[in-house]
């Protein structure tokens, strides 16, 4: 672990370097592969519980039975616009939160690394389930073991916000990506710094379910980026210094991940003005069942791409890509000026499409295995010929994607034996060919049926292979849907001879909330106090009231569990709805104590 997390900092220490360091082979596949985490530290916190079954936005909030019960009200709680003294935890009980209790828009929360913003499921990762989240100008936020869907724009936005850590959580855009009834992206941040994502479970997007615009520092990790129609993902925009590790990137339309793309000048933040992707690291990596390329880089520089493996990809065309990016104005035509005038590269005419070259992008080490009868249909590679950009775009003449451009030491297995390499200049074409095995070696993955895609023992090994990938990471499943939570009152004889003063409920899986105050006793219509009675219980299942009196006259006696506003829910939140009763008739007075 430890070998592997020191490749980790030295590959991210380097990523200003242009070549990326790397490792003997064999010693990587020995090591478990470990990925960063970013340390939240211990920070002193406030606080704030919210249930959105039982609390009550009056309460003081600070202990779960004291929960407040909408996310708005805990959040509102959090000072605004002001750096914060003392970090605040939101905890969410497990259970729905509703759109109308949660924030419109989060704004401004200001922590620091001494002080963060803490939003966490408090019962597990994937209990507390959320709607679209939309984050603006937040600093130091963390979100854990959230469970955020939306059926319609971004389901979680970042905007203009640093230091950001989503880890434990699963994010998913709901509906068919076919006729777009879907969100553009399931997670995007744009204009921000310091993003880190590990762990998630991101899907369901018609473009992309992770988009970053103009984000600079951070990493993906650990993660499962799934179900889009355009790429999985891409950082571009002017996004910089950005690991992107241990990842399965599956269910694609364009691709699985590339560096760059085509942005909008007046999206971009200086001094990212330029290329649309900068510094990035894409390692260790599982990219499978992509109609397009399993990665590219459109518009990068210093772009490493290593000891990947992709797995039936590039059905639509060609299994890797470097092409150019493209930039144009969205519109805002006076900050596209303004952005040209500081040398950024583009146009501040709408319509107009800048090409982005490449600098320096490095492809080595990556298996590409296509099993039999699945073959990427034009080529192995697409390599973009040079171009002219527009007069006073900034780009230099010619654009070129291949400038410093390395690739090797891949093992690429993928159709016939003449299959095209896709790579026009004859120079270029006889390094590629020299420096990397195609078609000549199959690789062999240990259960890419079951979802192992490691590299097996008996399998040819890439040299500079930085380790097996990872096997798909461990994500919480979303929660399955319960069946109706139930109870029933253990069998009284219905004419006893001796007064009933013991009861037993039993509930079909465990809750919380049941108390003494949820059960109702009467004696025709009467009702009775039920002071000095107890209920406990050892299981949170099976309930027991004793000492119940007054009810040794002679009547017609029921003891009613109520439903409404007794706070009964069980583990995921889900309210006991359907009231039970107890009946029971006493012919004769009779004494209380038998
Ligand atoms: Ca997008
Ligand atoms: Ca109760």
């Amino acid at each position: 672990m430890a070998a592997t997390d020191a490749v980790f900092s030295r590959v991210r220490r380097r990523t200003e370097a242009v070549q990326f360091e790397r490792l003997d082979g064999r010693l990587c596949l020995a090591a478990e592969p470990g990925l960063p985490a970013y340390d939240v530290g211990t920070p002193l916190l406030n606080e704030i519980w919210v249930d959105p079954a039982a609390g009550d936005d009056s309460a003081g909030g600070a202990t779960r039975s004291a929960a407040v019960r909408t996310v708005a009200e805990a959040w509102r709680r959090v000072p605004v616009g002001v750096p914060l003294a003392t970090g605040v935890r939101i905890n969410l009980v497990a259970g729905t939160y509703p759109e109308s209790g949660v924030p419109h828009y989060w704004e401004r929360r200001l922590g620091s690394a001494s002080a963060p913003v803490i939003i966490r499921a408090a019962d597990g990762a994937a209990t507390a389930r959320l709607p679209a989240l939309n984050i603006f100008g937040c600093t130091h936020l963390v979100l854990d073991g959230l469970d955020v869907s939306a059926r319609g724009g971004d389901v979680l936005h970042f905007e203009a916000c640093t230091h950001v850590l989503v880890r434990n959580t699963t994010v998913r855009g709901l509906g068919t990506i076919a006729d777009y009834a879907v969100p553009q992206e399931a997670l995007k941040a744009n204009q921000c710094r310091h993003i880190y994502i590990e762990n998630c479970d991101i899907s369901g997007a018609w473009d992309n379910a992770v988009d970053f615009v103009a984000v600079q520092d951070g990493h993906v990790v650990g993660s499962r980026i799934h179900r889009a129609g355009d790429w999985a993902m891409y950082v571009k925009g002017g996004s910089a210094g950005i690991l992107v590790a241990g990842n399965e990137f599956f269910d694609a339309g364009t691709g699985g991940f590339t560096a760059g793309q085509g942005t909008g000048l007046e999206w971009m933040t200086a001094p990212w003005l330029t290329y649309e992707a900068e510094n990035i690291v894409f390692t260790r990596n599982v990219i499978h069942d992509t109609e397009g390329a399993g990665v590219g880089v459109n518009g990068g520089r210093n772009i490493t791409i290593t000891s990947n493996v992709m797995y039936k990809v590039g059905a639509r065309s060609h299994v890797i890509e470097v092409g150019f990016g493209s930039r144009s104005c969205d519109g805002d035509r006076a900050r596209c000026a303004a952005l040209l005038a500081q040398g950024a590269w583009g146009t501040d005419v709408v319509g107009v499409d800048v090409p982005i070259p490449n600098d320096g992008v490095t492809i080595a080490s990556n298996v590409v295995f296509n099993p039999d009868g699945y073959v990427s249909r034009w080529q192995h590679f697409a390599l973009a010929a040079p171009r002219i950009p527009p007069a006073g775009s900034n780009v230099p003449v010619p654009a070129r994607a291949d400038l410093n451009l390395s690739i090797v030491d891949n093992i690429v297995w993928n159709g016939p034996a003449d299959h095209s390499l896709g790579i026009e200049s004859p120079d270029l074409a006889a390094t590629v060919l020299a420096r990397n095995t195609i078609n000549a070696a199959r690789p062999v993955l240990v259960d890419p049926a079951g979802a192992d895609y490691r590299l097996a023992a008996n399998s040819p090994v890439p040299p500079g292979w930085l380790g097996t990938p990872v096997a798909p990471p461990v994500v919480v499943p979303p929660p399955a849907p319960l069946p109706r939570l139930t109870a029933a009152f253990a069998t009284i004889a219905a004419a006893p001879t001796r007064a009933v003063t013991t009861f037993t409920v039993t509930f079909s899986r465990a809750v919380r909330g049941v108390t003494l105050d949820d059960f109702t006793l009467r004696r025709g219509r009467v009702v009775l106090s039920l002071r000095g009675a107890r209920v406990q219980t050892t299981d949170n299942r099976t309930f027991t009231i004793t000492g119940v009196r007054g009810t040794n006259l002679a009547g017609s006696y029921t003891l009613t569990l109520r439903a409404a506003r007794t706070g009964i829910v069980d583990a995921a939140g889900l309210p006991f709805a359907s009231p039970v009763q107890a009946a029971w008739r006493m012919a004769r007075w009779a004494p209380l104590r038998a």
